[in-house]
């Protein structure tokens, strides 16, 4: 498959006509036209302004990614015959992407230890059966789970829900995403989210972009790199793999762009996978040893600097180049940039926070930023660039473990009762406990829990240890059949766009976002509140302090958010006033921080050593271009130019180091698994790393997280990559799919 030479463009609109032409065009155009945030990023698109448009008001905003989560959405639904004429085991042999296109669940599932099909079940049996059991257990032997594209009043009510029956382990995805960012920004200034907003990313004169792949996975921020480039500023990527769509990229609105495309990387550096700590430091250097720092800044908003000073000084250069994988030169030339830059954001993405060092990778961004007091000043400052659309709003909502002491005081307040004081429990903690037997039952809210975690046969093991595992979903995935546990519901939902009450989420720029909802495309899904609201009200009977029924609208559950969490006051009057917000406190544009000094906090970290022999390479595992997380749309991954997603990519000196060659079959193996029937290709990729496709390279990545964020090393796994015997070679994972899709509908 031939390589793009630009992102975005022509491309993007092909397929926006074919899928235009797959559900109709009217009705797509409906769809999109709609006013709900859009589903995919966090981006924040739509809402009330009417969808297509930004928070800056720029219309048309559209990418492919949002189509294919429309699209997704507006398919057939599934009937029952379906689950009668197809085994979970026939399901089972299905790929990502051929359960994603089966079509939209609509009635609740139910499988028991010795069924071999899913069956129907009506509401009310599905509600008895994961509710009531509940009553029966320690509520620690339970635990709740939410992906990231859920509303703020579900989450909210979801943690509520755990809460009241007396447990904290509840977690979202975030454990598996920004944790880092959160842990980090955190403990450096007092926020765990982004200091900026739309307009001072734009208006920046240099945006540094770390470990992160926008023109696929947030194509829509690529107008506002694109903007930083034509009002004459910089755009420095970091990134260990050459990005197409990050060289240059056609922005399909702008017809300029669309025709010539837009140069977004002023400088390009290639580190190592994990090498960004040794390189910011490097960085660092450069700027104090040029006595290029801000000192009022230094000296009146943060604290710790000497010692940081001391840590970066006393750093060799040979120790920072072996550690980034780049030479001093380039440093230097990256580093003389950012000096000359009147303004600065830094924004990053899964390269840094997908680390066992990834809240380390954080603050050292957070340090470089401060050298130069680009952090609490307008058109400065640190973006976390989401995954999830409302994947910030979750986290605001309490799905956390530990609830902020304020929402936690003004809960109990409100409730008059005591919440549970034992601490709660992370993604990871909680998969661990489900494999040692301590957990017992889980309820998720959207995601994937067998897709999205590291070493997949772990996964299914522990999931499969549960005596209980109820998910609502929109769509069938991997986890329904490969992460079943004795007993396993699915309880479908409407999407967001189908949603009878309007519901709010929050864009990784604080800003939250009024959906209306809208006609709901089949008899059968319901909303997400109302299902866990009828849980909650099963499970907690007679002794529950709250109205459940009450709390099913949205309306009254945004006004006891607006009481509850704070910066979430303007909720209240959202229904009347239709405004959309920025929550309070977020945004820093003076230096004074949130932590109890009002200082920012620098914090030295050694360049991490990271093992690894001759014979082994550094593997990330990313996604393609055509799929959300571990939802698969396409084979294909158009910008890095792969026809299929069973490859490892590779630099062509170590295709010849280790004595391999393009499109021969290797397996791959590393401490927590293998694969085999994987094909060589060769990529600009810095050498002795190597990038593979996630959610299937899962099987590969062992389970150890960082210690200060729990977030698992998802890209950085020491692999070895072995020929493999042409005769027995089999494909383990371009899974061909049994069942003709046209058949399965
Ligand atoms: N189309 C699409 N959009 C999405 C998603 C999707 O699956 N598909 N998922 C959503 C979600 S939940 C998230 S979190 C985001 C993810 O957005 P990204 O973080 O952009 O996604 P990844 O594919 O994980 O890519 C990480 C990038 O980091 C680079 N990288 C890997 N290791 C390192 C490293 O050690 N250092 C540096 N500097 N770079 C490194 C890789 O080369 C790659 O370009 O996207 C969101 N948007
Ligand atoms: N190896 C590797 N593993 C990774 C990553 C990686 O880069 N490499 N990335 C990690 C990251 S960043 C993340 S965020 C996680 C993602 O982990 P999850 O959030 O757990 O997984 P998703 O694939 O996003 O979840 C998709 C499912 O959500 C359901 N869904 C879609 N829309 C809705 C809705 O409106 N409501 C409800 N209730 N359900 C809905 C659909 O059934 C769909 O199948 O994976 C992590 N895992
Ligand atoms: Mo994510």
């Amino acid at each position: 498959m031939k390589r793009m030479k630009s992102g975005g463009g022509w491309k993007a609109i092909a397929y926006t006509l074919r899928m235009a032409h797959r559900v109709g065009w009217l009705r797509l155009w409906r769809a999109m036209r709609s006013k709900n945030a859009c589903k995919t990023c966090a981006l924040g698109m739509g809402g009330q302004a009417g969808g297509m448009r930004n928070e800056a008001g720029h219309w048309p905003e559209v990418c492919k990614k949002s189509l294919q989560a429309m699209v997704a959405d507006m398919q057939k639904g599934l009937q029952p015959e379906f689950f009668q004429r197809f085994s979970i085991a026939e399901l089972s042999s299905l790929s990502p992407r051929e359960l994603e296109w089966c079509g939209r669940l609509t009635k609740p599932l139910y499988a028991g230890p010795n069924d071999t099909h899913y069956r129907v079940l009506d509401w009310d049996e599905a509600f008895d059966g994961i509710a009531l059991p509940l009553r029966d257990r320690p509520p620690d032997q339970n635990f709740f789970y939410a992906s990231g594209r859920s509303s703020n009043e579900a989450g909210f009510l979801l943690q509520l829900f755990a809460r009241l029956y007396g447990t904290n382990y509840v977690n979202n995805c975030s454990y598996y995403c920004h944790q880092a960012s959160g842990v980090g920004l955190n403990r450096s200034l007092g926020t765990g989210t982004a200091t900026v907003t739309l307009e001072d990313v734009e208006t920046t004169d240099l945006f540094v972009l770390i470990g992160g792949n926008p023109a696929s996975n947030h194509p829509r921020m690529m107008r506002s790199l694109m903007n930083v480039r034509r009002r004459g500023g910089h755009v420095v990527v970091v990134n260990p793999v050459k990005e197409i769509g990050l060289v240059n990229f056609s922005v399909p609105s702008d017809w300029r762009s669309l025709l010539f495309g837009s140069k977004i990387a002023s400088f390009y550096i290639q580190p190592h996978i994990g090498g960004d700590i040794a390189l910011l430091t490097g960085t660092a250097k450069v700027v104090l040893e040029r006595n290029a720092i801000d000192e009022p800044f230094l000296r009146e908003a943060t604290e710790g600097f000497d010692a940081y000073r001391a840590q970066v000084l006393g750093t060799s250069w040979d120790e920072i180049e072996r550690g980034s994988g780049v030479d001093r030169a380039t440093i230097v030339k990256f580093a003389e940039m950012y000096l000359r830059a009147p303004s600065a954001v830094f924004g990053w993405t899964m390269g840094i926070t997908h680390h066992e060092h990834g809240v380390a990778n954080v603050r050292s961004i957070v340090n470089l930023a401060l050298l130069r007091g680009m952090v609490g000043r307008p058109r400065a400052g640190l973006l976390p660039i989401r995954g999830h659309s409302n994947v910030q709003g979750i986290g605001s909502m309490g799905v956390a473990p530990a609830l902020k002491q304020k929402i936690l005081d003004n809960l109990e307040e409100y409730l008059h009762v005591k919440l549970p004081q034992r601490p709660g429990l992370d993604t990871m903690a909680c998969m661990k406990a489900a494999e040692r037997g301590e957990v017992r039952s889980a309820l998720c809210l959207g995601g994937n829990l067998y897709g999205s975690n590291p070493d997949a046969a772990f996964a299914r093991r522990a999931l499969a240890k549960l005596e209980r595992i109820a998910y609502l979903s929109t769509t069938l995935n991997t986890g329904h059949v490969r992460g079943r546990a004795r007993e396993t519901w699915i309880l479908p939902v409407r999407a967001r766009d189908e949603e009878t009450q309007p519901t709010t989420q929050e864009s990784m720029f604080n800003f939250v976002r009024y959906s209306d909802g809208g006609p709901s495309r089949f008899d059968g899904p319901r909303g997400e509140v109302e299902i866990i609201a009828a849980l909650a009200g099963r499970a907690l009977g007679e002794k529950s302090p709250v109205n459940w029924r009450e709390l099913s609208s949205h309306c009254h559950l945004r006004q006891t958010i607006a009481q509850i969490v704070p910066g979430f006051e303007k909720l209240a009057d959202l229904d009347r006033t239709r405004a959309e917000f920025h929550i309070g406190g977020r945004v820093f544009h003076t230096p004074r921080f949130a932590t109890p000094s009002g200082k920012a906090q620098f914090a030295p970290h050694a360049i991490p050593q990271l093992a690894g022999s001759d014979r082994q390479l550094r593997l990330m595992t990313v996604r393609s271009e055509g799929q959300f997380n571990t939802v698969v749309y396409e084979e294909e991954d158009i910008y890095r130019g792969q026809d299929r997603r069973n490859v490892v990519l590779m630099n062509p000196l170590d295709i010849e180091r280790l004595g391999l060659r393009v499109e021969q079959r290797v397996r791959i193996s590393s401490v927590a698994g293998s694969m085999s029937g994987i094909v060589v290709r060769a990529f600009d990729i810095r050498a002795g790393n190597a990038l593979m496709y996630f959610p299937e390279a899962n099987a590969l990545v062992p389970t150890t997280t960082d210690p200060d964020s729990q977030t698992p090393s998802f890209k950085c796994v020491l692999i070895e990559v072995e020929p493999e015997d042409a005769a027995t070679g089999k494909e383990s994972q371009a899974a061909t799919g049994r069942i003709p899709m046209k058949m399965a509908r």
